[in-house]
């Protein structure tokens, strides 16, 4: 414990690996360490980034990460993608992606726990980055692929929410059918440079009139819709500028502490409704009765709402 609040990166690892781990001695050791260090966690700006494959996802984060550590900030890069598996090539092309992150002193990178359930990766993650908050990091961002539900998961564990988007035809429409421009905290259109700056200023004016359609999501904040470039770093600090804006106002206010309160219960009734349904799907009595009810259901021989009342009976429930 001493190791990860004097922020020792060997130990901080290892600290990970044990939140990881599926062993039962090493989930209860995991659940210890980051009880004791909960006293210490909270002070980072936690940020969720998201955006379809190829986006430039991993190229902001090492731009926008190493702007930070020059700043003298710790940064911390954690993932959310339940397809990944560790020895992966996309690891390694990350770690390439973000070459200069990962080789500084002042940036922990971690590739997304192997693939499991979402709600198993996002609950890892979770415990990751407070035990990443303890150890003083003072900025984590949490990368997804733009899947849908993993962008959900995110967003509900974030303080702020940032969609990349891509400047060019068509795809504007395909976030907002996709409902991830409603939880953003701000859109930034990246690769803004050479003879995509024209478009990209194009795609931002239609985000704004969509979002001043969808209305905001507080009353307090309306998301921004920027442009910028992670390759030549062109609008990089400005998106922590009003990212930090944004943290200004919602700590203010009492919003930030309300959103977190907020998902920390949602979080902990997640990891209840995941045991015990699991608990459920092992009981003797009820993997008795499946087979029968489930092909009478699929059938059409019998209601679903009867059979869940003989299912129910059965659990005493
Ligand atoms: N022109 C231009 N190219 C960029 C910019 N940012 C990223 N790219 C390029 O876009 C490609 C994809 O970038 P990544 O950062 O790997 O994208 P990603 O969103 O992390 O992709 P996945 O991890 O596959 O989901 C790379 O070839 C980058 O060099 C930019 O601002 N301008
Ligand atoms: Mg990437």
């Amino acid at each position: 414990m001493r190791g990860i609040r004097a922020g020792e990166r060997a130990v901080i690892a290892r600290a990970i690996t044990l939140v990881e781990s599926r062993r039962a001695d090493h989930q209860r050791a995991a659940r210890r360490l980051v009880q004791d260090l909960l006293p210490d966690t909270g002070k980072a700006v936690r940020v969720g980034i998201t955006g379809t494959p190829g986006v430039g996802k991993s190229t902001t984060i090492d731009a926008l990460g190493s702007t930070l550590t020059r700043q003298g900030r710790k940064v911390a890069v954690l993932a959310v993608d339940p397809s990944s598996t560790r020895t992966g090539g996309s690891i390694l092309a990350d770690k390439t992606r973000m070459a200069r992150l990962s080789a500084d002193p002042n940036a922990f990178v971690r590739p997304s726990p192997a693939a499991g359930t979402l709600g198993g990766v996002a609950g890892k993650t979770r415990e990751s980055l407070l035990l990443l908050e303890a150890a003083g990091y003072d900025a984590v961002l949490v990368e997804t692929v733009g899947t849908g539900q993993s962008e959900t998961v995110v967003a509900d564990m974030t303080d702020f929410f940032l969609v990349l988007m891509l400047p060019g035809a068509g795809d504007e429409l395909q976030g907002l059918k996709k409902g991830v421009v409603e939880l953003a905290d701000m859109i930034a259109i990246n690769k803004a440079d050479g003879d995509n700056r024209a478009r990209a200023q194009a795609a931002a004016a239609e985000y704004r009139a969509a979002l001043h359609i969808l209305g905001a999501r507080s009353p307090h904040w309306s998301p921004p819709v920027v442009t910028y470039s992670a390759l030549t770093g062109e609008g990089i600090a400005s998106l922590w500028t009003k990212v930090l804006e944004h943290h200004d106002v919602m700590s203010a206010n009492g919003e930030l502490a309300a959103r977190r309160r907020q998902q920390q219960v949602k979080w902990m009734w997640a990891m209840l409704e995941e045991r015990i349904l699991s608990r459920l799907r092992s009981d003797p009595a009820l993997r008795a009765k499946l087979p029968r009810l489930e092909a009478a259901v699929a059938d059409g021989r019998m209601s679903a709402s009867l059979a869940v009342e003989e299912l129910a009976a059965a659990l005493g429930i």
